[in-house]
């Protein structure tokens, strides 16, 4: 059975989950406006797999006797200023989901559930796998700087990442 304080906790963490989904939908959206297919087909599973990590969550709290609540949220921006922008965006906001899962590792701690912490640690690795990727792929944008021809491959790269990206998550099962 969760704490208050746990459930308190990971039901936080359900609308942050959720709420990147839908930051990197919207940002899905906007790159596929912009002519941008392998960027946005990236980013459209990058979106849906944030939405597994929250279900994920959901599921697990329902599991050990709490509620795991859908939570309502904000509209995410429209538009973005560049392709470099939205990464750098989405690296910034990886390594804030990180200190959060952090903090939720460190509240299992106190309140001795093990069951969770150990649970907790598939988001651990999840996290420095999303880090990396994000700044990786920030770095590549940084070296193309604004060769147009450079962005032409950047995107094309992307088609194949987004299709080895989902065939990962199918064998993780995330
Ligand atoms: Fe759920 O890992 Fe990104 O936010």
């Amino acid at each position: 059975m969760l704490s208050s304080k746990v459930s308190q906790a990971l039901n936080k963490q359900i609308e942050l989950e959720a709420s990147s989904s839908q930051y990197y939908l919207a940002m899905a959206s906007w790159a596929e406006t912009q002519g941008l297919n392998g960027v946005s087909a990236f980013l459209y599973s990058h979106a849906d797999e944030e939405r597994m990590h929250m279900i994920k969550l959901v599921r697990f709290v329902n599991e050990r006797g709490g509620h795991g609540v859908v939570p309502a949220l904000k509209q995410p921006p429209v538009t973005f200023k560049s392709v470099k922008a939205v990464f750098e965006e989405i690296l910034k906001h990886e390594i804030k989901v990180t200190n959060e899962i952090n903090n939720l590792v460190d509240i299992t701690l106190k309140e001795k559930d093990y069951t969770t912490h150990n649970f907790l640690q598939w988001y651990v690795s999840e996290q420095i796998e999303e880090e990396a990727l994000a700044r990786q792929t920030v770095d590549k944008l940084k070296l193309i700087g604004d060769d147009k021809g450079g962005l032409y491959f950047f995107d094309r790269d992307m088609t194949a990442l987004a299709a080895a990206s989902g065939e990962v998550d199918a064998e993780k099962g995330a």
